[in-house]
């Protein structure tokens, strides 16, 4: 990757434009290679916060940030910043960037990509000369993914001041380690927690780029989303508790089993989030435990996650009120105990309308097509929304797949969508 030399950025000080166009070989590079720190190889993408492999991709990531010639920190709660020095740099930066964890099993672009295009956005401003008023940083926000921890977007939760140092030490991963304590055992100062807090009017604007996780752009063979809102995650653990008894000698009408019970709640949740009347709501039971999960035994206990995601809080608040009085009437029916422990229950966010404009705007000049669309996954700018402006770029997910090792964005969409968040950033940044 070529980097102007000193000389030749001084004598172009005076250019304003991007000279450049963000080059697809250079992001799907660096996607492969990012990719190499993989848990799962022969299956998809798995890298777990502060794993070998996730820890080996924060070495890569700030490398590139130094091949980039930009400044590189780390927050205390392992937030990475890679920044492109402003020639004010006393005035509120401009941010863009994603995360580097995955689910497990996952593809090689969720997140990823807005880490790459952050990056390759920065080398177009640089490569063209430019030095723009306003630090703009690239950040890997920690944990967006809730596979660890079983909370999402745990970096940018703690910089909205939506994750206390307190609940991170309540925050515990399968082994019973907490949050807090792998946070000082990868040698982060955990006494500096408070200051990974950041207030409105520290960030001037947020940009994130990534992929759409949903068909919308891919059916209408439109390159760039530009997001309106972004869906908010209310996440329940279900316990279902029944009778384990045998299930030979225990007559049909004897039961109180909880699986059966589960199963009648799952389709519930399911037909209220088809007949849901909001813009957009999704209702999802991805895991479940059962207690003893053995071929012969009926289960007297299940554990459940109940994923809810919603545009707008009044018909999450709806669909909650529905679930919860439908899970009363199983549990008179069936004889069995129903709880509801609520593991988060996020806002969703509206993008800011200024930023939504002049995404559509630099997509115009560039004459790159594009559309409005909200995101039914979650993101980061979720929670960088409660302090700053945020805007999201939306890049095409292949047949609408993510989560899944059949996730792919073509490296040429992503080099477009590049484009958009180069000139929408170098515009924030010289405001
Ligand atoms: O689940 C989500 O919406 C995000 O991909 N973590
Ligand atoms: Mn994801
Ligand atoms: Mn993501």
């Amino acid at each position: 990757m070529r980097i102007c030399n000193r000389t030749e950025v001084f004598m172009a000080q005076q250019t304003t434009q991007i000279a450049v166009r963000a080059d697809a070989g250079v992001i799907q590079t660096m996607l492969e290679e990012i990719n190499r720190f993989n848990a799962t190889p022969e299956e998809g993408t798995t890298r777990i916060l502060f794993t070998e492999q996730e820890l080996a991709s924060r070495v890569y990531i700030k490398e590139k940030m130094r091949e980039l010639e930009l400044d590189v920190t780390e927050d205390a709660a392992g937030n990475i910043f890679g920044t492109l020095p402003g020639t004010e740099p006393a005035l509120a930066p401009v941010w863009t960037g994603s995360h580097i964890d995955t689910v497990p099993n996952a593809g090689m672009f969720d997140g990823m990509a807005g880490i790459v295009s952050g990056l390759e956005a920065l080398r177009l401003i640089r490569e063209s000369g430019i030095r723009p008023r306003r630090n703009i940083s690239v950040i890997v926000y920690l944990s967006e993914e809730p596979t660890r921890f079983g909370l999402s977007c745990l970096g940018s939760r703690m910089m909205a001041g939506c994750l206390s140092e307190e609940e991170t030490k309540q925050l515990k991963d399968a082994k019973g380690n907490s949050l807090w304590e792998m946070l000082k055992k990868t040698g982060h100062d955990v006494t500096k927690l408070g200051e990974v807090r950041r207030k409105k009017g520290e960030v001037a604007a947020a940009v994130e780029l990534h992929i759409e996780q949903n068909n919308v752009l891919d059916q209408n063979k439109i390159p760039v989303g530009i997001v309106r809102g972004i869906c908010a995650p209310t996440i329940f653990t279900v316990h279902i508790t029944g009778k384990q008894s045998h299930a030979g000698g225990t007559p049909m009408g004897e039961r109180k089993d909880a699986y059966a019970a589960a199963s009648e709640l799952t389709l519930a949740a399911e037909r209220f989030a088809k007949a849901s009347t909001g813009e957009y709501l999704t209702a999802t039971v991805g895991r479940v435990e059962v207690f003893p999960n053995a071929v012969n035994v009926i289960s007297g206990d299940v554990k459940m996650s109940v994923d809810i995601r919603s545009i707008d809080m009044e018909s999450k608040e709806e669909f909650i009120t529905k679930l919860k009085n439908e899970a009363e009437a199983i549990s008179a029916r069936r004889g069995v105990e129903i709880t509801f422990h609520t593991e988060n229950h996020d806002t969703p966010l509206r993008c800011d309308a200024r930023l939504i404009s002049l995404l559509r705007e630099k997509s115009a000049e560039l004459e790159i097509p594009a559309m409005e669309l909200i995101s039914g996954a979650y993101h980061d700018s979720l929670f960088v929304g409660r302090f700053a402006p945020v805007g999201m770029i939306f890049v095409p997910s292949k047949n609408g797949i993510s989560h899944s090792k059949e996730e792919w964005t073509e490296f040429s969409d992503l080099a477009l969508g590049t484009d958009v968040l180069a000139h929408t950033l170098l515009a924030l940044a010289n405001e």
